[in-house]
């Protein structure tokens, strides 16, 4: 069995996750002295964000150069001895991809290589994913296009050279040992060359386009050529639409963001978690489990909150979220996600049970905020540098001051805090990625009382989670759980895993 089929994959932000030389940033020689840190959590793969040197526009996604390594982060060589450290943890390495866009300072928008972007006289109706208009005006007076900020312009994908460029770059990576590739907004890079406006009712000019298959067949044929693996981050609400990017000779997996922003109710959760066992099966692909990563709102604030779904329409500031519940809950939804078949994602301070924190607007540095005139909060608050150790900030982070500022109280949720303590969040991600190998073959639900989710897999092990009012029976003895049992039955709320 391939090893992406169930793998647990742990994401890290490079700018947050350590800072090995202490100015404030994370890089990669923090990430190399942590890797005993990630191999201990359980694991199985690395995916990187983008460290690539970059404009800074949009959080390292406004890519200049996607053969080097922005030198806040370390160097090429220092990536490449990072690859092989990790592996012989028996950590892969999976590397971050952008075809929809590059920076402004690309050398091929510098040099003003129109043929390769989409410049014209005027700009149509369409609307920037980040708010606004995406069309920003150049001195001769024509626009160029930009689904998401001015400093990130869109990729001409009708043209040969963006397609050779983009394959010289998946060889590049998987020469130096990367095992996989996430393809960043993979539902956007070709658009209808004409650039009509967008019109109800009419096919859309930009997002799961046909011709996109092509691309990523081209893609699969080099990356089975080196036994790597394309996840694609691919933001469709129709199961079937996604499903086909999982066709046997194109993508491996993607991303499962129907269950991230699935509320907290037993009978959302079965329907999302039935809708993509479904999808999948006609492709043979695997599902993936993913609660959080760096572009929405921390998994324990969500699930604290009136409104437990998850959608960037709806994200402002100060909405209140009861934390205490919220962790509640994300300890039994880890426990529900790393359960189900398929593979898991983790992305760095969720083991942590990390909140989002609200950075004080005038340090907010994701162009979401003012993109979206201030509405929204922007996506800061989900990255802010991990706490290591110690009781104020930096909290073992690396120096000061660090590229977003971290809250005060949160010397509790450092890594050193919670280590050994058999009620953190770290143990229980650490039980919880160790025990999850014992799962493996399909799931058959089992009858259980409404608001309760229970779950056999075929290896044998099953899954009940709590979201009824009441504590429920245990059907057997139980080999972890995400909160203690009442009376000797599951808590409101809580999740176990049982022999
Ligand atoms: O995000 C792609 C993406 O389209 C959404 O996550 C986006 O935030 C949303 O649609 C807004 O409505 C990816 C990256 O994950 C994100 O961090 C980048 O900012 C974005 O692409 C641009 O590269």
């Amino acid at each position: 069995m391939s090893w992406w089929r169930d793998a647990a994959i742990y994401q890290i932000y490079p700018r947050s996750f350590a800072d090995g030389n202490g100015d404030g940033l994370g890089d990669l020689a923090g990430v190399r002295a942590r890797l005993p840190y990630l191999a201990a959590l359980g694991v199985d793969a690395l995916w990187f964000n983008p460290w690539y040197p970059s404009s800074g526009a949009d959080g390292g996604y406004d890519v200049i150069d996607y053969r080097e390594i922005d030198p806040v982060y370390g160097s090429l060589a220092e990536a490449e001895k990072l690859i092989a450290e990790a592996r012989e943890l028996g950590l892969r390495t999976i590397v971050d991809i952008v075809p929809n866009h590059v920076s402004h300072l690309h050398p091929w928008f510098v040099a003003g290589r129109r043929e390769l972007f989409w410049f014209r006289d005027r700009p149509n109706n369409w609307v920037s994913e980040f708010g606004g208009s995406p069309w920003t005006q150049v001195a001769d007076g024509s626009w160029y296009l930009h689904l998401f900020t001015a400093e990130q312009p869109d990729l001409n994908w009708d043209h040969p050279l963006v397609r050779a460029e983009h394959e010289d770059v998946l060889r590049f990576w998987f020469d130096r040992g990367a095992a996989g590739v996430r393809i960043d907004s993979a539902v956007l890079p070709v658009k209808d060359p004409a650039l009509p406006d967008l019109v109800d009712g009419e096919p859309h000019p930009y997002v799961d386009r046909d011709e996109l298959h092509d691309i990523y067949r081209s893609w699969r044929q080099i990356a089975d050529s080196y036994g790597g693996v394309l996840i694609g981050e691919l933001w469709l609400p129709d199961a079937s639409r996604f499903a086909r990017y999982l066709r046997p000779d194109e993508l491996h997996t993607a991303f499962n963001f129907d269950f991230l922003a699935c509320p907290w109710d037993a009978a959302r959760l079965r329907t999302s978690i039935d809708t993509t066992l479904a999808a999948h099966a006609p492709v043979d692909a695997p599902a993936t489990w993913v609660l959080s990563n760096h572009d929405v709102t921390r998994v324990v604030t969500r699930y604290g909150r009136e409104d437990t779904s998850f959608s960037f329409a709806a994200k402002r500031a100060g909405t209140f979220s009861d934390l205490a519940l919220g962790t509640r809950r994300a300890r039994a939804a880890a426990l529900l996600a790393m359960a189900l078949p398929g593979a898991v994602y983790v992305y760095q301070g969720e083991e942590l049970g990390l909140p989002e924190y609200e950075v004080p607007a005038d340090a907010i540095r994701d162009p979401m905020h003012a993109r979206s005139g201030g509405v929204d909060p922007g996506r800061d608050g989900c990255r802010i540098p991990l706490p290591w150790s110690g009781d104020e900030p930096p909290y073992g982070f690396g120096g000061t001051p660090t590229w977003l500022p971290q809250p005060s109280d949160w010397s509790s949720f450092t890594v050193d805090a919670q280590d050994g303590d058999p009620e953190s969040m770290l143990t229980l991600y650490r039980a919880a990625l160790r025990l999850r190998r014992r799962f493996s073959g399909g799931l058959r639900w089992l009858d259980t009382p409404d608001g309760v989710l229970g779950f056999a897999r075929e290896s044998g092990g099953t899954c009940v989670v709590n979201l009824s009012s009441a504590p429920v029976e245990v059907p057997g003895e139980v080999v972890l759980a995400s909160a203690p049992l009442v009376d000797g039955r599951l808590a409101v709320d809580a999740a176990a895993w049982v022999a």
